[in-house]
């Protein structure tokens, strides 16, 4: 992981000496990008700069809940009227756009933790290694001696929970932890956070997943949870494929399982297989999709027979379409 205290140092002293600042949000903003954005406007407003985020999109509307706030439109910004502008989070996606707009004398900086940004900027703080842009942000305001408001350590903490899945995926550091727990000591309500990110989920998707959570069969023996969903589950739920691919991912959680095999029923007479695993199982799922004639890898891979889904008295079939 890399130690960005010199970048932070360079970046309070832009902040300290620029009086407009704009801050930018990627298109089609996700929590990440949305509490990175906030938590900086938020610190630099009580340093008493004028600050407004740009975005080629409106704020996300299931958010407003938490923040009353609007991003604006570039097209509507007077983009030489800024000191300093400051892009937080997947960079590449609309930031690209406006940074041929900006004269030569505006200060840029980048803060994204996602690999391969080819963009430049005056200050580069990118790094894979860590969860999120909020993340990096958090460690900002901590190098100058912030103390968080409750907007502040909201804004934070939302980024934080989306982008490690609410503390699930494998960048959950003891760091990501240690800021989370400051961020509610601050007020920032986890609770609420996840209801938030968690009710975008529509109830199509959620009926379709209770089909295939009740049909789900584990095999005590070799440690295989499977399931399958047909084209009749997809059409009855109104549901739609993407909605199948968390199917896999929430149950390669369940502790009893080493590995998942998801079945479903897709377009022109196909059935395809998602195989999932965990590290701690050391099982190559991607061997066994490799016999069937698929692939991909060690932990996630999947392949494609034709034929539909019976169910048998020993469990499901895949026969060949009448
Ligand atoms: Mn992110």
């Amino acid at each position: 992981m890399r130690d960005f205290s010199k970048e932070w140092k360079t970046l309070r002293y832009i902040t300290e000496n620029a009086s407009r600042v704009l801050l930018f949000a990627h298109s089609h903003p996700d929590p990440d990008t949305v509490g990175a954005n906030l938590a900086l406007k938020y610190h630099l407003e009580t340093e008493g700069k004028k600050v407004d985020i740009g975005c080629f999109d409106p704020f996300p509307g299931h958010l407003r809940p938490l923040f009353d706030t609007e991003f604006l439109h570039p097209d509507s910004l007077d983009l030489s009227a800024y000191d300093a502008v400051i892009a937080c989070d997947s960079v590449d996606r609309g930031f690209d756009k406006i940074a041929t707009r900006l004269t030569p004398e505006t200060v840029t900086v980048l803060i994204d933790h996602h690999p391969d940004i080819i963009l430049s900027g005056d200050v580069v703080i990118i790094d894979p290694e860590y969860s999120s842009s909020c993340e990096l942000v958090h460690l900002f305001l901590q190098s100058v001696g912030v103390i968080p408001t409750k907007p502040m350590a909201t804004a934070l903490l939302l980024g934080l929970m989306f982008d490690t899945g609410a503390f699930q995926h494998a960048n959950v550091t003891a760091q990501v932890m240690r800021i989370a727990s400051e961020l509610m000591q601050y007020g920032a309500p986890a609770n609420r956070i996840a209801e938030l990110i968690f009710s975008k989920k529509k109830v199509a998707a959620l009926k379709l997943w209770g089909k295939a959570f009740e049909r789900a069969r584990l095999n005590p023996q070799s440690g295989l949870l499977s399931t399958i969903i047909t084209q009749q589950d997809v059409d009855e739920c109104e549901a739609m494929i993407d909605d199948i691919y968390q199917v896999t991912t929430i149950l390669s959680a369940v502790p009893e399982a080493k590995y998942v095999l998801v079945l479903s029923e897709r377009d022109g007479g196909i059935v395809r297989g998602s195989l999932r695993s965990l590290e701690h199982h050391a099982i190559d799922v991607s061997a066994i999709a490799k016999t069937l004639g698929g692939g991909g890898h060690k932990l996630a891979s999947g392949f494609e027979v034709p034929g539909k889904i019976i169910e048998t008295a020993s469990g499901w079939q895949v026969v060949p379409q009448s």
